[in-house]
């Protein structure tokens, strides 16, 4: 799978597309990453690429014509604005483009992009959640994180993907591990008991017990 990021920060991918999980998915070939800057389309001699909105107002925003040309030549790919106004990230959405072969990132900054921009060159806008943030691209490494675990190989343990939280709507459980006690803190018996079917039912309990408490929207809606 291919990710194509548009961002005026190539520099800020650096160490996160390296480390961990989606380095190691990117170094064994399973996904592949190419960081376009609108810059490199900018014309002028300042290479501008932000400018006033028209009507006045605080803020710049992103000029059609770098990121036009930086994403025409994508029409091949699903290509998705990030911006605080887009539809909420869910794992629904991350499922969808983990089936995708390539996608591209176009990352906002600023007050955002010129919409016809968002008219003629994107396919789809996604929000990660009701704040705001300096521009889409936390947003574009938490897709591209959330899709890679997804990718067929990425996971060593093929269950994990398949028992966790939001595909159930619930919650996970918390968990535990060794030592059974630490400062006077104990983990409950339950789950040093070895009656699988106790320690089930208590993990079912309290994954419905923690949605009720803290996303009670996963349950109702
Ligand atoms: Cl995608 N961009 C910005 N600038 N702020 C956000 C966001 C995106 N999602 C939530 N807040």
């Amino acid at each position: 799978m291919k990710f194509n990021v548009v961002s005026l920060f190539p520099e800020f991918f650096a160490s996160p597309l390296d480390v961990s999980f989606v380095g190691k998915a990117r170094r064994d070939g399973l996904v592949e990453v190419a960081l376009l800057d609108p810059r490199d389309h900018a014309t002028g001699v300042h290479r501008q690429v932000d400018d006033a909105p028209y009507g006045g107002g605080a803020g710049m925003v992103m000029m059609v014509e770098p990121l036009a040309k930086t994403l025409e030549p994508l029409a091949h790919t699903h290509r998705v604005y990030l911006t605080p106004a887009g539809r909420p990230l869910d794992q629904a959405t991350l499922d969808r483009f983990s089936n995708m072969e390539e996608v591209t990132l176009l990352c906002g900054r600023y007050e955002g992009v010129d919409e016809r921009v968002v008219e003629h060159f994107i396919d789809e806008e996604v929000s990660l959640g009701d704040y705001v943030l300096l521009g889409g691209e936390v947003a574009a490494l938490a897709v591209i994180e959330g899709v890679t675990r997804l990718l067929p190989g990425a996971v060593g343990n093929p269950a994990s993907t398949e028992h966790e939280s939001f595909r159930h709507r619930r919650l996970e459980e918390p968990q535990y591990t060794r030592p059974a006690e630490f400062r006077g803190w104990a983990v409950p018996d339950v789950l040093l008991s070895g009656d699988h079917a106790r320690i089930e039912a208590w993990r079912e309990e309290q994954r419905e017990q923690r949605t009720k408490d803290r996303r009670p929207d996963l349950i109702e809606d």
